[in-house]
């Protein structure tokens, strides 16, 4: 029996994002005159905070800069726009599998999801930019960002995908790239599949249904097995 819906994480699962953001988020320090610069391994402790504004929030308590809330959102509003223009220009694709999987899921009627912490806009210029299309034309449900309160590891949207989807967590399958992302998931009481990105590789997957390369999982089929034993 295969489940009747896919939820997907975005970034790191559907393509590999990260190096985008954290791109996007360089520029637009360098914009505001900040004099901040993450590296790639501030940016994987940075990681381990959901949000962007949580994250620019977080970093500057640590050294201290006082920001005020108004600015921040200023400022990620500059870096949502800089990431948007990057991805428009073809900074990533979606990872391998990914494609084949949602094409032979829309052949097959299982419903399609989306449970992220990056808001609506990063969502349209990813889908835009690699499936050609609105992404609501893909997905049936887009649960994302600032429409939940508790970002991930909170369940909180995953369970507001559930509520859109109408559909109990015992029917869906949910795909993953980080440990906060498996803990949002499990929280929801989903069954989760994690194919870990690079900056999420060697961190605990503990309770994951399997920890693969999607391109295994690249039809339905392939789902059943793993799916009906979850
Ligand atoms: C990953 C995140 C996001 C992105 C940056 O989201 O935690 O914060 O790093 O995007 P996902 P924003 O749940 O898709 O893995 O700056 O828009 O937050
Ligand atoms: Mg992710």
């Amino acid at each position: 029996m295969p489940p009747e819906a896919l939820i997907f994480d975005v970034d790191g699962t559907l393509a590999e994002t990260e190096e985008v953001h954290r791109q996007a988020f360089n520029e637009t320090f360098a914009d505001f005159g900040l004099g901040w610069h993450w590296g790639v391994d501030d940016y994987r402790g940075l990681l381990k905070i959901a949000g962007g504004k949580e994250r620019i929030r977080a970093h500057a308590a640590t050294i201290g800069d006082d920001l005020a809330d108004e600015f921040v959102r200023h400022m990620h509003a500059r870096k949502t726009w800089r990431y948007g223009e990057m991805i428009k220009s073809g900074a990533t694709g979606l990872r391998p599998g990914i494609t084949e999987l949602i094409a032979d899921a829309a052949d097959k009627h299982v419903r399609l999801a989306i449970a992220t912490t990056t808001n609506r806009p990063n969502v349209d210029a990813l889908i835009a930019a690699t499936l050609g299309c609105p992404a609501e034309d893909v997905f049936e449900v887009i649960a994302a960002g600032d429409e939940v309160a508790a970002k991930k590891p909170a369940p909180d949207v995953f369970l507001l995908a559930l509520e859109r989807l109408g559909l109990p967590p015992g029917a869906c399958l949910a795909f993953e790239d980080s440990r906060n992302g498996l803990r949002a998931a499990l929280g929801a009481g989903l069954a989760t599949i994690v194919s870990p990105s690079q900056y999420t590789a060697g961190e605990d997957f503990a309770g994951a249904l399997a920890v693969l390369d999607l391109r295994s999982v690249s039809h339905i089929e392939d789902l059943e097995t793993l799916f009906t034993a979850a």
